[in-house]
């Protein structure tokens, strides 16, 4: 397969006007008459029509009425035609029930679907099938199906037919087709200028009682995007379809959201306050999409994050509205480290706005997505919150209509704020985790801080100029009060000092506060001073880093020196716990430790060969210890914080809920299980129930719980995917290959569900320690599934060969374990391009 270059972009050499689509749907043979309005596009290239098309079979084809012979690869066609405007005709056969890679036209349940992004309208029908070429279409369904769905707003209907027309010009990626048995859960909004729109969630039947919670999320997406960017729905209608075969999340077709059901159908029995927030959080960003994606969507797929990451942002701002702010941000950091930091510092990495690609399905990733979201944030903070928003209304005033680029994005707040944005631009150009040391000076009540930043090579970039960085900074006296409020130092030199004046002593300084800046800050400190800073800072990033910190110095002593539990972090977490001044959800958040993941790269980082069998002994015994400690403070909790009332998914009442079942796990290590096993006796909530069942597994005393949960919920997928998963990340590491191996012999499992081939595989790459085990026995399942998997889905198989991105960090025995199942996945024959590029890359 051949790499593509942001460099080589050229224009289309046609633009198009109209596309009218007629579907006559059959599970083996579809067929798609188009009718598409053609013009040369006076910017292009010229030359022959060229259409992009996989998997079609060509009927007909005619342009202006005449039978034409294209010439026919199986990526396209070619045609040589007039100078002037004309029309194209074809007519392809699909088969939608043979589609398993779940892109372009494909059935889940008996039902009819699509997913086009990135690239999959080019296997419905022959097309120009990239982001700049928008158009108008019609559709017209002919199915004996019950609802059939396009975008845009419904026109007639009658018997065995639909039609649907999209007033919004839009590129191919944003079309959508649903067709099948569905239910309605229907309401209505209002819009600020008075229009009303009709809002649908479609589910199967039987789903009907867990659309509720995010039809309510819609209508408060709705409100929001109008309150905070003033912007409108555009359409009389929004439907959402709930689809249980779908490779990701969810998919902002214009009016007609899909979403995988996982990501948007929520019931208290039988979703967590997890699963409540994901999916009001994707919801929402699926909505927002509609504005920064849709309305303004993207020049060509180099340019993703500039409709990702501002979304990301957009979705995070609102969960921060509706929920705690500060639990938000800290939710957010922890995801970034674990899955953007790791990709940064590893095979994969890759710019926000990569340079080149083989498959862009394969740069979906976190770095595009949650990075992206971290520079708005900091161009954010970098202008303040007033240019932000002008430079947002700008944005939308300006390009409106248009496929943008970073440059045209970066260009309105330039042109908002007179400022010179091409240092910041590096973000979006060179990969890498900056790394910021910082040193301190303290001389007649002048307090110095010295910043190096410094950004290690990454694959193709060896060396990386300095970037603009804001450092927020606030400064604490020794005896707790706050001295110097939060200020934004502005860092754009490889070494620069910024000063404080007037201290009467040397201050203890808090800094990135709220994780200003997506880098990692290299500083001296002391224990003692982490724990001033937990007990004191009053950032509260900034005070969860501090604990987190001491739990990880605790735990890297632990492995690294065979120190005992480290009573001062024990202490310190215990004062926090008990503190009922506190948010109970912050309170959870700092009861937290660091994932396994995260102290393999920490040794890595600082000379030290992970071994995760070591990383678990010693987050088992600090579990232990802790637990012992703090008895009576969990005993304690765990009452105060039982919610009597009606269950709510909202922020109070899940705080207390993550409050209590922390509490439960600390006791959970000194009873044996009996406290988890009442709770997962009387629980009448998931979030209840499924953090017993967690409990009673880590206890080793699963066995009951396990059928029980099984016999309770056999007849919902969504929570059988739980039921596969906590079994495989559970498991003790010796057995957690042999687990996941025994649950893909059962009769529910099956490879064909993404969910539940993830609950099942990526499960089993989420228990670290099993994972790794040094028996080879984890890399090896895995590997044989992606390698079944592959001919399936290459797109579900290409994400999940992530698990190995981190092999060079161990020791010669395990990279030598995971090059052999690297080696073998690549001589697969007809391994897909996905998947080449993603383990060779990784292979490096
Ligand atoms: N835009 C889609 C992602 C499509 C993925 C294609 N492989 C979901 C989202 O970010 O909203
Ligand atoms: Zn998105």
């Amino acid at each position: 397969p051949q790499a593509i270059y942001l460099a080589d972009y050229t224009p289309p050499a046609h633009l198009v006007d109209h596309v009218s689509l007629t579907f006559r749907l059959d599970p083996e043979k579809t067929r798609v008459l188009s009718r598409i309005s053609f013009r040369p596009n006076p910017e292009g290239p010229g030359g022959p029509l060229r259409l992009d098309g996989e998997d079609l079979t060509l009927i007909s084809a005619r342009i202006d009425g005449a039978e034409v012979t294209p010439q026919v690869t199986p990526r396209g066609l070619t045609m040589e035609v007039p100078d002037a405007p004309f029309t194209w005709e074809a007519e392809v056969e699909i088969a939608p029930i043979n589609n398993t890679a779940l892109e372009g036209l494909y059935m889940s349940n008996g039902m009819y679907c699509t997913q086009c992004e990135a690239e999959g309208f080019r296997k419905i029908t022959y097309y120009p099938d990239r982001p700049d070429v928008m158009a108008t279409f019609d559709v017209r369904i002919e199915s004996d199906e019950k609802i059939k769905l396009s975008n845009g707003n419904p026109g007639q209907s009658g018997d065995g037919f639909a039609e649907w027309h999209d007033p919004w010009p839009k590129p191919a990626y944003l079309f959508a087709l649903v067709a099948g048995d569905l239910i309605n859960h229907p309401d209505t909004f209002t819009t600020k200028s008075g229009k009303d729109v009709e809002l649908n969630i479609w589910v199967r039947p039987g789903d009907e009682h867990k659309c509720a919670f995010g039809m309510e999320a819609l209508k408060k997406s709705m409100k929001w995007d109008e309150d905070v960017y003033g912007r409108e729905y555009d359409l009389d209608i929004f439907n959402i379809v709930a689809v249980d075969d779908f490779n990701m999340g969810a998919m902002e077709n214009k009016g007609l959201n899909i979403f995988n059901s996982s990501a948007v159908l929520a019931s208290p029995e039988t979703s967590t306050d997890m699963n409540f927030e994901r999916i009001e959080a994707i919801i929402a960003h699926e909505y927002f999409h509609n504005w920064t994606g849709n309305r303004i969507t993207c020049r060509d797929w180099f340019q993703l994050c500039l409709k990702e990451g501002l979304t990301v942002f957009r979705d995070a701002q609102f969960t921060a509205d509706m929920r705690s702010e500060p639990v938000k941000r800290i939710d957010d950091v922890i995801t970034l480290r674990a899955r953007q930091f790791r990709e940064d510092n590893g095979p994969l990495a890759h710019p926000v706005r990569p340079a080149s690609f083989v498959e862009i399905n394969n740069f979906y990733t976190a770095t595009v997505y949650e990075k992206g979201a971290e520079l708005i944030g900091m161009l954010k903070t970098l202008v303040g919150d007033e240019a932000y928003y002008k430079a947002l209304d700008l944005y939308f005033e300006r390009h409106d209509g248009d496929a943008a680029t970073i440059e045209d994005w970066l260009k309105v707040f330039e042109d908002t704020t007179g400022r010179d944005l091409a240092q910041f631009k590096r973000w979006y150009e060179d990969a890498g985790t900056p790394r910021v040391a910082v040193s301190e000076d303290y001389a007649d009540g002048t307090y110095t801080l010295t910043f190096e930043q410094h950004t290690p090579p990454t694959p193709g970039q060896d060396d990386k100029p300095p970037r603009v960085i804001p450092i927020a900074v606030g400064l604490l006296s020794p005896n707790g009060d706050e001295v110097q409020p939060t200020k934004v130092l502005e860092m754009t030199e490889a070494r620069q000092s910024f000063t404080f004046d007037n201290l009467s002593s040397k201050p203890i300084p808090s800094i990135l506060r709220g994780f200003s800046a997506p880098v990692i800050i290299e500083r001296d400190t002391s224990n003692d001073e982490r724990a001033f800073l937990l007990a004191h800072d009053t950032d509260p990033f900034n005070k969860w880093e501090a604990g987190r910190d001491l739990a990880r110095n605790a735990l890297v002593a632990m492995i690294r020196d065979g120190a005992a539990p480290d009573e001062a972090y024990i202490d310190a977490v215990h004062t926090v716990a008990r503190d009922d001044s506190l948010d109970p959800a912050f309170r959870a958040l700092a009861l937290g430790l660091p994932s396994q993941d995260d102290l393999a790269q920490t040794l890595f980082d600082t000379g030290t060969t992970p071994d995760p069998q070591a990383i678990w002994d010693a987050i088992e015994t600090l579990r232990h210890a802790r637990a012992e400690r703090m008895q009576d403070t969990a005993t304690r909790l765990y009452a105060q914080f039982q919610v009597s009332e009606p269950y709510r998914p909202d922020a109070e009442q899940s705080g207390a809920r993550s409050l209590a079942n922390a509490a439960l796990s600390l006791i959970n290590r000194l009873d044996g299980g009996a406290q988890a096993q009442k709770q997962f006796d009387t629980a009448d909530n998931m979030t209840q129930q499924l953090a017993a069942f967690s409990c009673l597994l880590q206890a080793g005393k699963g066995d009951a719980a396990t059928r029980a949960f099984y016999d309770q919920w056999q007849n919902d997928r969504l929570v059988i995917d739980k039921w596969f998963m906590m079994q495989v990340v559970h498991a003790a590491p010796e057995d957690a290959a042999a687990t996941a191996a025994r649950l893909t012999e059962h009769p529910d499992f099956t490879m064909k569900n993404p969910n539940r081939f993830r609950a099942t595989l990526g499960a089993l790459t989420m228990n670290a320690a099993g994972f790794h085990h040094v028996s080879g026995a984890g890399y090896d399942r895995l590997a044989d599934w992606l390698i079944r998997l592959d001919p399936l889905n290459p797109q579900t198989t290409a994400r999940m060969c992530s698990a190995f991105e981190t092999w060079r960090r161990y020791d010669d025995t395990r990279q030598g374990l995971i090059k052999s199942q690297l080696d073998r996945i690549l001589a697969t024959p007809n391994l897909s391009p996905d998947t080449t590029e993603m383990v060779t890359r990784i292979r490096g």
